[in-house]
């Protein structure tokens, strides 16, 4: 599965360690990492690079079917 992000604001950070995702993100600029999950599941990313008021609750949901 290949994953394409951008940030549309700001810079961000884009982390779920189980899936061994950490990209920094930048506006403009499309980050692409691919990714082979092992099992099924709701995992919770998080923006890991201190981007404003809303940071602590900037989450971002992957399902895996
Ligand atoms: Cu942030």
């Amino acid at each position: 599965m290949t994953l394409h992000v951008s940030a549309l604001d700001r810079d961000h950070g884009f982390y779920q360690k189980d899936l061994k995702i950490d990209l920094d993100l930048t506006p403009d600029h499309e980050s692409v990492v691919t990714i082979t999950p092992q099992t099924a599941g709701r995992f919770v990313a998080i923006c890991d690079n201190f981007c404003g008021s809303g940071h602590g609750n900037m989450k971002m949901v992957i399902n895996v079917e």
